[in-house]
């Protein structure tokens, strides 16, 4: 654990004029410190042209073997999954490679696809996760509900699949939908089937015997669809219903995602069976120029205490969110603002952060969409499901038999220090898994790199206090030949190798010895031109690989700080997926890497302070990770049923 120059990485000093573009060409420098060519800049300025393009998923076009554009099974069914399909030439992946990226505590299937989680659920002692699955295939296709149970949100008993695609509404897939805990204890589930025409419509179904705590047969409704595409909406523009709330009135009501043109639109809908609705004349919300809105999300937060609550609760102490995933992007945004029970519509407490804009607030900067969350009223908080999905490509997804990973649920608050943002953690079960463990204390010098002495480092938990030297911070502060970086963004800054004052600083994990491969998570702090410091999270993935078949990015965001606050951060390290949360959870980033070298023993974790003229304080604590059981539930498992 002693410091060492041979690990020093090159660094760049950040100039705030740089381009992405510029950067990647310095970053190849740092790999190749031979002269770079002219034709290798074009060619990397292309190759970034071109992953910037599948990277935000502006098109879901397939690009056949021939170079011909073909559309992909989802955009056909009006729907979208994942996208970076390409051309690209595939990397020679082997099996040791690909097994190492499997999970070892976050939830996935023995095999195939999986995307959305669906009706996540408290029921009987037991948390119920469905989620969407393809029973046929590694890639998106052929949609029905997987299911598991668990008893603390960790281990997990897979059960047979509850609703696949056999009805005329339902035929080309049982695509997402909520469950709502009505007061009679029973159970509604609404879905949206896409049908044998490929038309979006809401389907209800409920559980067949509500003494069975596993909840295995579920019965679809005989009067389906419930609801079809009302006047106006796309045919393939009306899905994903939320998990119901009551009115003051005494009825329950729901929201669909929609688009009309380019707006992306709640519609809202009011019913007291679940078989017929009345559709409310306002939407719940609508913000223009977002694109259809996929999997909304709607709930109450308390202003006073952390809690979670009841999806029907309202009053004065609390505030409510509305999060939409925005299919054009694939990130999911949310908003805190009031609802207004008389006219079922809502309103932002900042209409310059509204949903879907791009100043708006995300829940996780990296890889998570789809979310949902669920009232757990076992422990009473709201829990947090997000899908990651891959970053490889679909031919490594197809190699490896498996795609996706379901993010560790996370509680959600809102941040009763800012008011402005909600606080996310990991559920406190996951604590269970933790080993052994290390404590450190370091200070880091300017343009140091250091390896943490820990055995193995693919499945970690990892939280860590940062300080800046307290004189560094006020000489920079004061000091006017410090450029402004008003503009600094994590996505366009190059990453963790281009340096400024004050940054970045942070871990690298699933690191070989070399540096190669490195997935970096980091703070930068930024002075403006009116000399106020902003902080950053950030996670740098563009060295995470050798493989060139691999979407690689700088994700991240501000992260608001407070007085008095040091900065902290978690990480969770499990292969081939790393979470990050910044500040308590008010900004967090998850990334799906896939180091070819990194891996196994060879995966090491270091500290870095990239900062040109700050020393930094570190104290953390890492420990290695267990394992979870996640496999298929058993007769041995009857002890589950009582
Ligand atoms: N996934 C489902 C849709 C939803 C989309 C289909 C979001 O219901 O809109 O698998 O990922």
């Amino acid at each position: 654990m002693a410091s060492s120059d041979a690990l020093l990485p090159v660094i760049f000093r950040r100039k705030p004029s740089d381009s992405i573009a510029d950067n990647l060409i310095m970053e190849s420098r740092r790999r190749q410190p031979i002269k770079v060519h002219r034709a290798v800049i074009l060619l990397l300025i292309a190759l970034y042209v071109a992953l910037i393009v599948i990277h935000n998923g502006s098109a879901s076009k397939n690009i056949g073997s021939n170079g011909t554009t073909t559309k992909s099974h989802a955009h056909l069914a009006g729907v979208s999954e994942k996208r970076n399909f390409r051309k690209t030439e595939p990397f020679a992946w082997n099996n040791t490679m690909l097994s190492w990226q499997r999970t070892a505590f976050h939830f996935q299937p023995e095999k195939n696809w999986m995307n959305d989680p669906n009706g996540p659920l408290f029921y009987k002692g037991l948390y119920h996760f469905f989620y969407q699955y393809n029973p046929n295939g590694d890639v998106w296709g052929d949609i029905a509900w997987g299911h598991a149970v668990s008893m603390d949100l960790i281990h997990w008993l897979h059960l047979p699949l509850v609703m696949v695609p056999d009805q005329w509404y339902d035929a080309n897939g049982v695509w997402t939908g909520s469950a709502t805990l009505l007061d009679d204890g029973s159970i509604v589930m609404l879905y949206t089937g896409s049908t044998d025409n490929f038309v979006q419509v809401q389907n209800l179904a409920y559980p067949e015997d509500l003494s069975d705590p596993l909840l295995l047969k579920w019965t679809k409704f005989s009067g389906n669809p419930v609801l079809v595409p009302p006047p106006g909406i796309g045919a393939k523009d009306f899905r994903d219903p939320t998990t119901a709330w009551e009115t003051l009135g005494g009825k329950w009501r729901i929201t669909i995602g929609s688009k009309v043109n380019r707006t992306g639109i709640s519609i809202v809908y009011d019913t007291t069976d679940f078989k017929t609705y009345e559709k409310l004349d306002n939407s719940l919300h609508q913000v223009p120029d977002t694109g259809m809105w996929e999997c909304i999300d709607f709930y109450p937060v308390s202003k006073t205490e952390i809690i979670g609550l009841g999806t029907s609760v309202n009053g004065p102490d609390v505030k409510h969110i509305l999060k939409a995933s925005m299919d054009d992007t694939r990130t999911d945004h949310y908003a805190i603002g009031t609802y207004y029970d008389s006219n079922g519509t809502w309103i932002p407490d900042d209409p310059n952060s509204d949903v879907g804009k791009s100043t708006s607030l995300r829940y996780d900067y990296g890889k998570f969409y789809a979310s949902k969350t669920f009232y757990d009223q076992n422990k009473k908080r709201r829990i947090l499901w997000g899908w990651i999905g891959e970053s490889d490509s679909e031919a490594a997804d197809v190699q490896k038999g498996w795609s996706s990973v379901q993010g560790i649920p996370r509680t959600v608050a809102l941040d009763m220090k800012t008011g402005k943002n909600l606080v996310q953690w990991p559920v406190e079960e996951v604590e269970s898994l933790r080993l052994s463990s290390k404590k450190f204390e370091m200070k880091v010098k300017p343009e140091t790199v250091v390896q943490v002495n820990v055995s193995s480092t693919a499945q970690l938990d990892i939280e860590a206090e940062f300080e800046i030297n307290k004189e560094d911070l006020e000489k920079i502060a004061r000091d006017e030949s410090v450029e402004a970086e008003d503009d600094f963004s994590c996505e366009t800054s190059g990453g963790s190798t281009v340096s400024g004052s004050l940054g970045p600083f942070g871990f690298s994990v699933l690191t070989d010895e070399n540096l190669s491969e490195q997935t970096t998570v980091y703070f930068y702090v930024t002075k403006g031109k009116d000399s106020k410091l902003k902080t950053f999270f950030c996670t740098d993935t563009l060295r995470s690989t050798m493989a060139t078949d691999v979407v690689r990015s700088v994700y991240g965001s501000f992260v608001p700080v407070l007085e008095g606050e040091k900065l902290t951060m978690r990480i969770l390290v499990d292969h081939s997926i790393v979470e990050g949360f910044g500040q308590g959870g008010r900004t967090c980033i998850t990334s799906r890497v896939y180091p070819t070298e990194a891996i196994y023993g060879a995966a090491k974790l270091f500290l870095f302070n990239n900062a040109l003229n700050a020393t930094i304080m570190a104290s953390f604590e890492v420990w290695q990770m267990n394992g979870a059981f996640i496999r298929p539930y058993s007769a041995d498992d009857l002890v589950l049923h009582h």
